[in-house]
């Protein structure tokens, strides 16, 4: 089918022409919009949240706050006083020092994003877990962390093996009636007492801020580690891509648990001022359209899953709800379909712009800005300052319309500073060359769109979440009627990916649905909710290499009936 290529959008000033800005942008003049640029104190949180708390941004709401049984707001004021408080209680309790590790492991709540800070403002690094990890996966992070201090509630602090984790020193809990003793306390009680003056812990731009955990293809998740220099590019990107003007109200629907939750859900919107709208719960189509139109939200970033749900619940409900609000939209994660874009174009009457990045880059690479016309189905292209190519496996840069692998140019601000505990892990992401391979495919057309083809590995992406085949099989094989497991993402028409697994039992197991179910509620509790398959389908044995490895290209050639290409490396 062709697709028409929607219009720019009038009257936008942050970035008003591509070509421009391309040719004459650099980023070192976005350094002056610091306040370190004059006074070289370094920190994150003084630069989102106190810098403002300073000017005539003092009583402007940073945060919006909503969920079953809240609904609350703090201004930069109140944010720099609670976040000070928490950074005393940090200091005095949990003895947090620069360079400590110090996880959050909680639903999303003010307290949440109140520790986080007062955690930043002593220069620890911080870990924020999903709420959704179950044991394994909470044991695995804290483990090659080192945390010194973790901050949950009392309902989560059930998944976290403490005996296990000897590094693990304090923890703050997040409730009420807490029963205390020399290393469980009480948070908020420390909290309501502590002084709300904390002297910030100056760093340098390379020090360590946050440790997000990813997956690969292979290995455990791996710790990715960004450092308060990412904030250059998540302000400037904040402007651009986003398009944040003071009398916005911002909305990203993203858990701190993953990237887009962190750079986008707090460093992005609060460096630049703007209100933040955080919303905690379940998924529900009603409740988001009302989040919408109760907040007069402008400026929405989301996912492709859940633009696909909403659409999926259909065009009446959203007449029910005054959307008028809505100036710019905002999609990341996985591909925008262009039925999703066509979509945004009635309902909304608005263009979904895509965004392109991972959690390894901290911010947006390859994006679809106002000022910009939108293929849809392309996720635009690179951002001034960012230089992205195709190329080969060597290296060697493509020609447009020619697919290979998506690589970016090292040199952009908010790259990751290392990999936590693997350099060489680190160092393997790239070319000698200096392009950092994404691990995606792509091409790139004549007039510099990139077009998203899939991932080079088999990381799956499921309802934007990404999920290490590795991960799954490792925790079915834990199960003791499994063999041998190897696991695929299935094209979904709703959340992009499913995971299907492949299963090989041992000898004196019968299949079953039922053991199908209790396979599948095993991958559920001990790794994540959504880590667990689908679809299980059972196998007498597995397509394997000779060196014994899965030979997961064979198993989703069957699975969507492919040929099964070269099988030379197969056992017999
Ligand atoms: C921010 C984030 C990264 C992977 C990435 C790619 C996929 C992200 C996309 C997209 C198509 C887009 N991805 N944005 N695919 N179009 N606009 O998502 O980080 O969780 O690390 O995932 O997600 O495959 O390599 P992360």
């Amino acid at each position: 089918m062709k697709l028409v290529t929607l219009p720019s959008v009038k009257g936008d000033y942050n970035l008003k022409s591509y070509e421009d800005m391309y040719t004459s942008f650099d980023w070192k003049d976005v350094e002056r919009e610091f306040s370190w640029s004059e006074t070289g104190k370094v920190n994150m949180a003084y630069e989102a949240i106190d810098r403002h708390a300073n000017t005539f941004r003092k009583n402007k709401v940073a945060l919006y706050y909503r969920d079953e049984t809240r609904n609350e707001k703090y201004t930069f004021k109140e944010m720099k006083d609670l976040s000070n408080k928490a950074g005393n209680v940090f200091k005095a309790y949990g003895n947090v020092e620069k360079g400590d590790r110090v996880f959050i492991f909680m639903p999303r709540s003010p307290e949440l994003y109140i520790a986080t800070l007062g955690a930043i403002k002593l220069g620890a690094i911080v870990g924020p877990l999903f709420e959704a990890f179950m044991e394994g996966a909470v044991k695995d992070r804290l483990e090659d962390s080192e945390a010194k201090v973790l901050v949950t509630t009392p309902e989560l602090l059930k998944r976290v093996p403490v005996d296990q984790l000897p590094a693990l020193k304090t923890i703050f809990i997040v409730g009420s009636d807490i029963e205390e003793d020399d290393k469980y306390l009480d948070f908020l009680k420390y909290v309501k007492t502590a002084s709300k003056d904390l002297e910030i812990e100056w760093v340098d731009r390379t020090d360590g801020l946050i440790l997000h955990y990813t997956s690969g293809s292979t290995g455990k998740p791996k710790g990715v580690l960004h450092v308060h220099n990412a904030m250059i590019q998540q302000y400037q990107t904040a402007k651009w891509v986003l398009d944040l003007q003071e009398e916005d109200i911002y909305w990203c629907t993203a858990d701190p648990g993953w990237v887009t939750g962190t750079s986008y859900g707090i460093f992005g919107p609060w460096l630049t001022g703007t209100s933040n709208v955080i919303v905690g719960g379940r998924f529900k189509p009603e409740d988001w359209y009302k989040t919408i139109e109760d907040f007069s939200v402008t400026v929405w970033y989301s996912a492709p899953t859940a633009f696909r749900m909403l659409m999926g619940a259909g065009d009446e409900i959203i007449k029910k709800f005054d959307l008028s609000c809505l100036r710019h939209v905002l999609s990341v994660g996985e591909p925008l379909n262009p039925e999703v874009i066509r979509w945004g174009m009635k309902v909304f009457n608005k263009r979904i712009h895509d965004t392109w990045w991972m959690t390894e880059t901290g911010a947006h690479l390859i994006c679809n800005y106002p000022c910009m016309e939108i293929k849809p189905g392309s996720m635009g292209k690179p951002i001034p300052g960012v230089e992205a190519a195709i190329i080969d496996d060597q290296g060697n840069e493509l020609p447009p319309n020619r697919m290979g692998n998506l690589a970016i140019k090292k040199g952009w601000p908010s790259m990751m500073h290392t990999i936590w505990n693997n350099q060489a892990k680190y160092d393997s992401y790239f070319f000698p060359s200096g392009w950092y391979v994404s691990g995606d495919s792509a091409y790139m057309d004549e007039d510099g769109y990139f077009w998203f083809q899939g991932r080079v590995d088999d990381v799956i992406m499921t309802s934007g979440e990404r999920v290490g085949p590795f991960e799954v099989e490792s925790k079915l094989l834990e199960h003791p009627a499994v063999a041998e497991a190897g696991v695929i993402g299935k094209p979904d028409p709703v959340r992009g990916e499913i995971i299907k697994a492949f299963v090989a039992l041992l000898e004196g197991y019968e299949e079953s649905d039922e053991l199908k179910g209790e396979i599948r509620q095993f991958v559920k509790t001990g790794l994540a909710a959504h880590a667990a398959p689908r679809e299980i389908e059972f196998r007498d044995k597995l397509p394997k290499t000779r060196s014994g490895k899965i030979m997961r290209r064979v198993l989703k050639a069957w699975e969507l009936d492919l040929p099964t290409g070269d099988l030379s490396t197969m056992e017999d």
